[in-house]
């Protein structure tokens, strides 16, 4: 095959593929081996683990920075039909294995990528997307199977343009997260989708910290928006507008805005978004970058807007009175209350300058991430399966990250990151030692640090942790003053408890599993109320664009009071729950340096996420832990027959109880003692080799059978 040779080269054996096999058990020839392989453009490494239902793996990934050769489709063509250990490890083995044991156990799949911000998460799901539109469908397959496939390929490019930014730890930050199942018939064709995202990092499109960008949609906009769409709805370049600005920064080296912008329009037809709605896109996105230039004239505690044009035009871009936007960007209405059930006198009062940033602010931010829900609404509808029979789930989230200054954001996204590293736990360190005491194996228990803890600390109602802590305070004070940040200063003592908890004078740090993280408190509760002021929400419904006004579906008077901490908490634990269902695979992504290099391998760095992936502790576990494990009767039932101590009545049986027999197999078995145990419900074995061994005596059994019976038909 054409370039085979090739790749096999880039894939040549340096350093140890599997490192549960490396000869000493330390953090520092973890790292050797990482930057052996490195160092050698190899970028992935694995670890055998066992689990509760099969021996798996953990494919590490190291970020190369730099185009490797390895992705081909005749790459793809030797993972096939392939075990995974018959080829090195790759992220097409990780999608081969799922798919095939999807197909082989009937049983839905997850793959759960982490690592931090930068690490290759994204990069590795659109690999896994890839692999599996590949090696799944013949050529007379059908067009509605070619549609799926390519509609799942157009997500990307969508999503990725309206959700990811340039950020200083990755110039295309995922900044929502997104869990994406592909769903497959019964014959293993793709059959659609369900894409659930959670919490788009909205306040980026009013602000960005120097050196980011805003998301990639608006610039990709500005350089390829049509002469029809610049005169209707007067967009300039970048440079003229302030939302597009505050991070400095208006292109992205490698990133071609307007090739990509043409990809975001293919994407959209594919798709089949249609013209009206697309014009509507496009009309919503200068809606919001105008709504951005709105500047206000301060006199006291009275902001008024200072730039009728803008004002103007923003009001034609949505579609609405001006008048009705002019009140809603200046004034609130506040009702006095008179009885439980009375609805009190409204009167209307003028906002003060934060007020009327906050109220302007608000806007384009609720208008911007309920145009990305549509969106994701509107990929799901393409996506739509009829009776799908198997599914496997693509996580892949924002990673981990620390800034200078965090805020709310931060501690969302890093919330998240503790809730799959959580369940990592829990399935490869947690499960599997207690089942051994459960089993009453001797075993000499790991220490691992488990971070439920810092969990704990965040979500949990009692004690206080921080999400519900922050709840409270919105409930009680009014988001945008000033004693809403001093309200939570004080009453996030609570937590002080909690040794992974510290609070200081404008802050509070959290200790998290990947480092700590100091928060600030300023901002924070008005970012968790979340909510769009009612006056906002009544102006928008009065556009004349229904696809405006669908966007707002709610009416102003029932918005629902759940606060964006409450969102994400829910999220991540219907997460966690979807998750524990399905057989999980796992890639854990490294970033080799801080600077996004080609070729730098910081030691330093490399071994602190070691640390915290606990990738040492997985090795150990599965070194002195036991690879394959299945109950007695399943065991007997396989393997009676390498027994000479079975009885023989014209076929052979064993007579006598499931855990006798067991024993019985596996002492006359040439295996050591040491690689074998016997459980109360179970048998355990070491290594997978032992397993091996066992299918090979009973392939032996069954071909010496053979080779008997053909000699007495000889002796007739
Ligand atoms: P992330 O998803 O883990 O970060 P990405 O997948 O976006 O990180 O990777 C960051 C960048 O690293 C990419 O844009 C590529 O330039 C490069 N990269 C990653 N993986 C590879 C690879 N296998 N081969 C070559 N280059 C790669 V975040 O979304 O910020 O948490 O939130
Ligand atoms: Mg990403």
């Amino acid at each position: 095959m054409a370039g085979g040779a090739a790749w096999k080269d880039v894939m040549r054996q340096e350093g140890l593929d599997d490192m549960t096999l490396l000869s000493k058990v330390t953090n520092e020839q973890i790292r050797d081996n990482l930057k052996e392989r490195y160092d050698n453009d190899i970028i992935y490494p694995k670890l055998t683990l066992s689990s509760q239902t099969s021996i798996s793996d953990v494919l590490i990934s190291m970020n190369p920075y730099k185009a490797i050769p390895i992705y081909s489709k005749e790459i793809v063509a030797e993972y096939v039909g392939r075990s995974r250990i018959e080829l090195p490890p790759h992220i097409f083995s990780i999608a081969e294995e799922s798919y095939r044991s999807m197909l082989n156990e009937k049983e839905n799949q997850c793959i759960i990528i982490s690592g931090e911000s930068g690490a290759g998460k994204t990069e590795a799901a659109k690999k896994i997307m890839f692999y599996i539109a590949e090696v799944t469908g013949g050529g007379n397959s059908g067009g509605r199977l070619e549609q799926v496939k390519n509609i799942i390929l157009e997500t990307n490019p969508l999503l990725e343009a309206f959700g990811n930014a340039k950020t200083l730890r990755n110039n295309n930050s995922s900044r929502f997260g997104k869990y994406f199942e592909l769903y497959f018939n019964k014959n293993g064709d793709p059959d659609g989708g369900l894409i659930t995202n959670y919490l788009l990092e909205k306040s980026r499109v009013v602000f960005q910290i120097p050196g980011e960008r805003n998301f990639h949609v608006f610039y990709q906009y500005c350089v390829g928006a049509t002469q029809q769409e610049r005169n209707d709805y007067g967009i300039n370049s970048a440079q003229d507008f302030v939302y597009l600005t505050t991070g400095n920064t208006l292109t992205v080296e490698g990133m071609d805005d307007y090739q990509e912008w043409n990809d975001v329009r293919k994407a959209m037809n594919v798709i089949g978004i249609n013209a009206n709605e697309q014009a509507s896109i496009m009309q919503c996105l200068a809606a919001i970058l105008w709504i951005g230039n709105l500047t206000y004239r301060v006199a006291g505690e009275k902001a008024t807007i200072a730039d009728q044009g803008t004002l103007d035009f923003v009001a034609y871009l949505l579609s609405v009175p001006v008048a009705f936007l002019k009140s809603a960007l200046e004034t609130r209405q506040m009702e006095t209350k008179h009885g439980a059930n009375q609805r009190g006198t409204s009167y209307v009062v003028p906002l003060n300058e934060v007020q009327a940033l906050a109220a302007r602010d608000g806007l384009a931010k609720a208008i911007y991430s309920k145009l990305f829900d549509w969106l994701v609404e509107r990929l799901n509808v393409a996506l739509k399966s009829t009776s799908p029979d198997y599914c496997i789930g693509v996580l892949d989230i924002y990673g981990f990250e620390v800034f200078d200054n965090n805020s709310f954001e931060q501690l969302c996204i890093n919330y998240v990151n503790e809730k799959l590293q959580q369940i990592f736990i829990q399935f490869t360190l947690k499960n599997e030692q207690e089942e051994y005491v459960r089993e009453g194996i001797k075993w000499t228990p790991i220490e691992y640090f488990n971070n439920k803890i810092v969990c704990d600390l965040i979500e949990e109602k009692r004690p206080p942790g921080i999400f519900p802590v922050l709840d409270d305070v919105c409930r009680s004070v009014h988001a945008v003053s000033d004693g809403a940040d001093k309200a939570l200063q004080q009453r996030l003592s609570a937590c002080s408890e909690n040794p992974h908890f510290q609070l200081r004078a404008q802050n509070f740090l959290v200790k998290h599993y990947a480092g700590d993280v100091t928060y600030k408190v300023a901002g924070m509760v008005e970012k968790n109320k979340d909510q769009l002021g009612k006056d906002l929400i009544e102006m928008v419904q009065m556009s004349q664009n229904p696809f405006i006004t669908g966007l707002f579906p709610e009416s102003a008077d029932s918005v629902v009071n759940t606060t964006a901490g409450f969102k994400i908490k829910t999220s991540a634990n219907a997460l966690v729950g979807a998750l524990t269902k399905c057989t999980p695979h796992y890639v854990r992504c490294l970033k080799p340096n801080d600077q996004k290099l080609s070729n730098v391998f910081d030691g330093p760095r490399v071994m602190h996420q070691i640390k915290y992936l606990g990738l040492l502790d997985n090795i150990k576990v599965r070194r002195s832990g036991f690879a394959y494990r299945t109950i007695f009767k399943k065991f007997i039932e396989r393997y009676f027959l390498i027994s000479g101590r079975t009885s023989y009545a014209g076929q052979k049986t064993w007579k006598g109880d499931d855990i006798s027999g067991c024993r019985a197999i596996l002492e006359d078995a040439p295996v050591d003692k040491s690689e074998w145990q016997i459980g109360s419900s179970k048998v355990f074995l070491k290594a997978p080799e032992t397993l091996f061994a066992f299918e090979d005596l009973r392939v032996n059994y069954y071909h010496n059978m053979v080779s008997r019976i053909k000699t007495s038909y000889r002796t007739f």
